[in-house]
C-alpha cells in the first residue's frame, strides 16, 4: 500500500515535468484531486482497510495529497506568471507612436449667426421667448388680423396639419402669446424653426426666423428705427446704409421692409443687390391696434414695435453665400469654411 503511494507521487512528479501547459497541469489536478481523482477515491476507501492499519495509511495518503496539491500548486504558478508576461509583452503600449488625430466639431453657421442676433438684443435689454413650432391657426394667424379665407393668408405657403393646426409659418405666431401671459412693458425676441412650402436657391421648407417686438407707452416707429440701426450696425459694420422702405403686413400698421446697402458691393450695384444697391433683410412695423386686443390690452393705451427676420438670409448676407439650400445640406466641405 505504501509502495502503491510511493508511485503515485512518482507518477504525477514525471508527468507535471512533462506539462507543456497551464491546462495540462489543471488537467492534472483534476485526475489526481479532482471528485473523482486517483486520491479522492483512495481517501473514500479508508474505511475498507483493517482497522489498525487505518492510521498510517491515513496520514500517508493526507501527506501524499499535500505534496501532490503543493507541486501541482507550484507548478500552476509558474505557467500562469509565464502567460502573463506573455500577454503583456503582446498588448504592449509604446507611447512615442502619435495618437489618432479626432477631428474638432464646430457650431453650425446658422447656431453662429443665431446666437450673435440673440446676444446683441440681449445686450439691449430684450428677454428671450418660446412657442411651439405646431401651432394653432389662431395665433399663426387669426390673432395677428389674418381672418380665415382672408387673402394675405396666400403671402405664406402654410403647412397645415388640420384645419385649426399649422406648422408655424414665422415666429410672429409668439407675439400674442407672450402677451397673453404678461403686462407691458414688453421687449421680447423669440428665435426659432419655421416652415412653409416653398423651395428654391433663397427659399427652404423649414428655416430659423427671429421676431422681436417692444410694447410700451409711448413706443414710436423712431425707437423701431434705432434698434434696427444698431442691430444692423452691429453685424454688418457701422459703414453698412439702412432704408425703410413701406410695405404690408396684417399685423403691423404702418409696415415696412428694411433693407440694407449691399454687402458685396457696397452700394454700387452689382449682380447680388441685381443692380440696386440695396439688399432686403428684414420685415418690421408698428403692431396693429387689433392685435393688441386680441391679447387683451387695451389699444389706447399701448404702442409698440414688432419685426422679423430670416436668418439664413442674414447668414447668406453675411458670409457671401449665393444658395440657401447649402445650409440644411450639412456637406462637412461647406460646414468646415465657418
Ligand atoms: C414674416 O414672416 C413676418 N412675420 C415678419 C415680420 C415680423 C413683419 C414682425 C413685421 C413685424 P416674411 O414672410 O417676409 O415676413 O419673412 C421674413 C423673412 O423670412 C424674409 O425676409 C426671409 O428672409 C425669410 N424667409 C421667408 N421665407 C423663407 C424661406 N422659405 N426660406 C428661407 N427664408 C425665408
Amino acid at each position: 500500500m505504501h509502495n502503491d503511494l510511493h508511485s503515485i507521487k512518482e507518477a504525477v512528479r514525471e508527468e507535471a515535468d512533462k506539462a507543456l501547459s497551464l491546462q495540462d497541469i489543471q488537467d492534472l489536478k483534476v485526475r489526481y484531486l479532482g471528485k473523482k481523482g486517483l486520491l479522492t477515491a483512495k481517501l473514500k476507501s479508508l474505511g475498507s482497510i483493517p482497522r489498525e492499519q487505518r492510521p498510517e495509511y491515513g496520514s500517508l495518503l493526507n501527506e501524499t495529497k499535500k505534496y501532490i496539491e503543493a507541486l501541482l500548486d507550484k507548478q500552476e504558478g509558474i505557467f500562469k506568471s509565464v502567460e502573463l508576461s506573455k500577454s503583456l509583452q503582446s498588448q504592449q503600449i509604446d507611447v512615442t507612436v502619435p495618437g489618432c488625430f479626432t477631428p474638432w466639431g464646430h457650431l453650425h453657421p446658422i447656431t453662429k449667426v443665431l446666437d450673435e442676433i440673440v446676444g446683441i438684443f440681449i445686450s439691449l435689454g430684450f428677454t428671450v421667448e418660446e412657442g411651439p413650432e405646431v401651432e394653432l391657426d389662431f395665433y399663426n394667424f387669426e390673432a395677428l388680423n389674418f381672418p380665415k379665407d382672408h387673402p394675405a393668408r396666400d403671402m405664406q405657403d402654410t403647412f397645415f396639419i388640420s384645419d385649426d393646426v399649422v406648422l408655424r409659418t414665422h415666429t410672429s405666431s409668439v407675439q400674442v402669446r407672450t402677451m397673453e401671459k404678461n403686462t407691458p412693458p414688453l421687449r421680447v425676441i423669440a428665435p426659432g424653426k419655421v416652415y412653409r412650402c416653398d423651395a428654391d436657391v433663397t427659399h427652404i421648407p423649414m428655416f430659423h426666423q427671429l421676431e422681436g417686438f417692444m410694447v410700451d407707452k409711448h413706443i414710436r416707429m423712431s425707437d423701431l428705427k434705432g434698434v434696427l440701426q444698431l442691430f444692423i450696425h452691429r453685424v454688418f459694420g457701422r459703414e453698412t446704409s439702412v432704408r425703410f422702405r413701406p410695405s404690408f403686413f396684417p399685423f403691423t400698421e404702418p409696415s415696412a421692409e428694411i433693407d440694407i446697402s449691399c454687402v458685396i458691393c457696397k452700394g454700387s450695384g452689382c449682380n447680388v443687390c441685381k443692380g440696386t444697391g440695396w439688399l432686403e433683410i428684414l420685415g418690421a412695423g408698428m403692431i396693429n391696434p387689433r392685435v393688441y386686443e386680441m391679447a387683451g390690452y387695451n389699444p389706447d393705451l399701448y404702442t409698440g414695435f414688432a419685426f422679423g427676420m430670416g436668418i439664413e438670409r442674414v447668414a447668406m448676407l453675411k458670409y457671401g453665400i449665393d444658395d440657401i439650400r447649402l445650409f440644411p445640406e450639412n456637406d462637412k466641405r461647406f460646414l468646415e469654411q465657418f
